[in-house]
């Protein structure tokens, strides 16, 4: 029976610590509905690196450890400091160095090494982000024919940006030694077409036919969703706990809430500046509003987090400073995580949700605090408009994070926010969280993926024009357009 191999950087053992990202909480359904075997790094480093498979449940997980070499120039270097700051639009912090991307490559190498010894022709394989961009071609380069399918998690830029990469052309194009590419969003799908068109000359107005032999990839839409109904219900039972009581009890007035990785992506900084234009400009709200930010460090280690950890620091400590009283505090920023239940209890507690990143492939926490609000008193989701989440959530209010005198606006505008339209426009946020839950988004992407799916090729003609919801093969929605 074919099987299902997940790749993916990192892989989430069951009971081993640590709380998950994205991907990880992305990736759950999918484990929780078949048989999988999950293959990426242990997270653990040794000048030895062995390759461990542990079993639990129906799933295996077979986790392989990296060099300290393969370390700095995989990981720290060519993914984190070229992939990540470039897909995310910032190419002034992106560092490229010849060494890194050898190293990238080469761990790629190994990875295709270790699945080519494992896959039978028929199993499916399914490779998660910007880590693992040539892991097809690698496994093809070994002879491999199965049908693998690759999903971004990230933005990807425009082809304007993606050309500054040192080496695209070596990395872009082994893209189409996937059978499947599937996006966050149609913008960025269509970025992928029009560097497509632009770099290889794909012909628009013909069905993409790439990638080696009988072979011809396609390109789809699939927003990842969360678990809707199951984090409703966990943030109602969380909202009951002594936890998130003693909280609301030291909270003098109203709660406002952000949750982010502690990631230049997620405008950390520009977001504390807009709460501090927004107590300049409101005094009646000052000691009636906490921000609580819950900041886990990631990537610590990287100049380029740990820089704006500190100016992350100093702007919280700045608003403090100069508007706390005795008995209250403008600012709570926190940089421990807690456990997914506590973080829903939180959610439900707070009257605005404020999720203003920089760019952001999808972002979680925006359908997070959405599913976790009650519908009889539902508080207010303010989202960036350059997070993918904004295609689907076009009842929040949706913001420039560059401009903080306009987010700063938005905060004002969801504390004075009425009943009616606070309910109104939860009502149609909740609903497309139901739509679009992630049980159906692993499924919809393993259906493009598998042989037995019967379209055609994505004809790239369909990708460059604007969306209709239509286009492509997953279920692409027009960008949102409401401010
Ligand atoms: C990547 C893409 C895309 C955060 N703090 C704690 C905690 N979290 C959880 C959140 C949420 C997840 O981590 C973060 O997901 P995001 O989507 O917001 O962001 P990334 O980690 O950057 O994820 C992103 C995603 O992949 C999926 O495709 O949406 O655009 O960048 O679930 O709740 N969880 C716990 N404690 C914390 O303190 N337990």
């Amino acid at each position: 029976m074919a099987r299902l191999f997940l790749i993916s950087n990192r892989v989430a053992v069951p009971g081993a610590g640590g709380h998950p990202g994205g991907l990880e909480v992305a990736l759950k359904a999918t484990l929780r509905k078949h048989s999988c075997v999950w293959l990426g790094w242990s997270g653990e480093v040794h000048e030895k690196p062995r390759t461990r498979t542990i079993t639990r449940g129906d799933n295996s997980y077979v986790i392989v450890d990296l060099t300290s070499e393969d370390f700095d120039e995989y990981y720290n270097g060519f993914a984190n400091r070229v992939l990540w700051p470039i897909f995310h639009y910032r190419l002034d912090l992106a560092e490229f160095s010849r060494r890194d991307l050898s190293g990238y490559l080469r761990v790629n190498e190994h990875f295709a090494d270790e699945l080519a010894g494992m896959l039978e022709p028929d199993d499916i394989v399914w490779v998660h982000d910007y880590h693992l961009i040539p892991l097809a071609k690698a496994l093809r380069a070994r002879g491999l024919t199965n049908r693998i399918g690759f999903f971004l998690h990230i933005p990807l830029p425009p082809p304007e940006i993606l050309t500054a990469m040192p080496n695209h052309e070596r990395l872009i194009p082994s893209l189409c030694d996937y059978d499947l590419v599937g996006f966050q969003t149609h913008g960025d799908a269509a970025n992928f077409a029009r560097y497509l068109a632009k770099e290889l000359g794909t012909p628009s107005h013909i069905p993409l036919r790439l990638g080696s032999g009988e072979r011809a990839m396609r390109i789809g839409t699939f927003p990842v969703g969360i678990e809707t109904r199951e984090f409703t219900r966990l943030a109602r039972r969380a909202s009951k706990t002594s936890f998130a009581r003693r909280v609301m009890a030291s909270v003098p007035g109203t709660l406002m809430i952000g949750v982010d990785r502690l990631d230049y992506s997620k405008g950390i900084t520009l977001r504390l500046e807009a709460y501090e234009r927004f107590l300049a400009a409101n005094p009646q709200w000052r000691g009636k509003i906490t921000y609580l930010q819950i900041t886990p460090k990631s990537r610590s280690t990287i100049k380029e987090y740990s820089e704006m950890e500190a100016a992350v620091n100093s702007a919280a400590g700045r608003i403090n400073g100069a508007y706390s009283e005795a008995n209250w505090a403008p600012v709570r920023y926190v940089n421990r995580p807690y456990s997914r239940a506590a973080l829903s209890g939180l959610y439900a507690a707070a009257r605005v949700g404020l999720v203003t990143p920089m760019r952001d492939g999808m972002n979680l926490v925006a359908k997070e605090y959405v599913a976790a609000q009650d519908p009889d008193d539902p508080g207010v989701l303010i989202l960036s408009r350059f997070a993918g989440a904004a295609d689907e959530c076009r009842e929040a209010l949706l913001v420039n994070p560059y401009d903080p005198d306009a987010v700063a606006a938005a905060i004002a505008r969801a504390m004075a926010m009425s009943w009616s339209e606070r309910k109104a426009r939860h009502s149609e946020l909740y609903a497309a969280l139901l739509r679009n839950d992630i049980s159906k988004w692993g499924d919809k992407f393993l259906k493009a993926l598998s042989p037995q799916d019967k379209k055609g090729p994505t004809a790239l003609r369909d990708l460059l024009a604007p969306a209709t919801g239509s286009a492509a093969t997953g279920p692409t929605r027009p960008p949102a357009t409401r401010q």
